[in-house]
């Protein structure tokens, strides 16, 4: 059984969608933020040293970051369904996107939430700094995901659960205004029965809307 090591609003969404659209059987340990530093809780140090989420357990071993989580349940699980085959063109696409979330992407979208909760949201280069990269990442992204339901191939992959994740960040700063094609992509991501059912179980698991 895997057993998913959840944090409310967090990087584990992409992992809870994964899972209830591979249908696997699996567990959810929730951990809840510390409500006044927004860090994750001790209880979460003690299943593995980074202290971050997601991790899960599987087969007796622990897996931390994201991308490398979904890749392998996709690789064990479904790797017809969403991922594409390893001798298309698509695949390296998967991986550039897949990366692309977790790295180029979510750089400026973490300053910017470090910079304002520091209070040095007025630092001119630093400002700078992040609506420059901002507007190039997103208007880049854009363009990819013109008329297209899916970043890769037009069909569902694990690079659509690892940018989800940035585009809930993105929505909730009211970021996806100016790039329609990002936000029509990410409506239709928002559809998905499993996406659907892993919102309902992130909102049960998030004592902090029960506060
Ligand atoms: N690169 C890692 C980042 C993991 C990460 O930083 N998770 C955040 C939640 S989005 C976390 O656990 N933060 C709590 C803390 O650092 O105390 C991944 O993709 O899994």
């Amino acid at each position: 059984m895997i057993r998913l090591h959840h944090l409310n609003q967090s990087r584990s969404l992409r992992t809870l969608w994964l899972l209830e659209e591979l249908g696997q059987p699996y567990e959810i340990i929730s951990h809840q933020r510390d409500a006044n530093t927004h860090l994750a809780p001790g209880s979460l140090k003690a299943i593995h040293p980074l202290g971050k989420s997601p991790v899960i357990e599987m087969d007796g071993e622990l897996y931390a970051e994201s991308g490398a989580i979904t890749e392998l349940l996709i690789e064990r699980f479904a790797p017809e369904q969403l991922r594409p085959a390893t001798d298309s063109t698509d695949y390296g696409h998967y991986l550039q996107w897949i990366h692309f979330a977790e790295s180029s992407l979510m750089l400026p979208l973490l300053l910017e939430l470090f910079t304002t909760k520091a209070g040095v949201g007025d630092n001119a280069f630093l400002t700078g700094y992040i609506a420059q990269e901002k507007h190039k990442l997103l208007s880049y992204l854009d363009n990819e995901v013109k008329d297209k339901t899916f970043i890769v191939g037009n069909k569902l992959s694990g690079a659509d659960f690892m940018l989800s994740f940035d585009l809930i960040m993105l929505a909730k700063r009211g970021a996806l205004e100016d790039y329609t094609h990002i936000k029509q992509y990410a409506l239709q991501l928002t559809s998905i029965d499993s996406y659907q059912r892993a919102m309902r179980l992130e909102a049960n698991y998030d004592d902090s809307i029960k506060r």
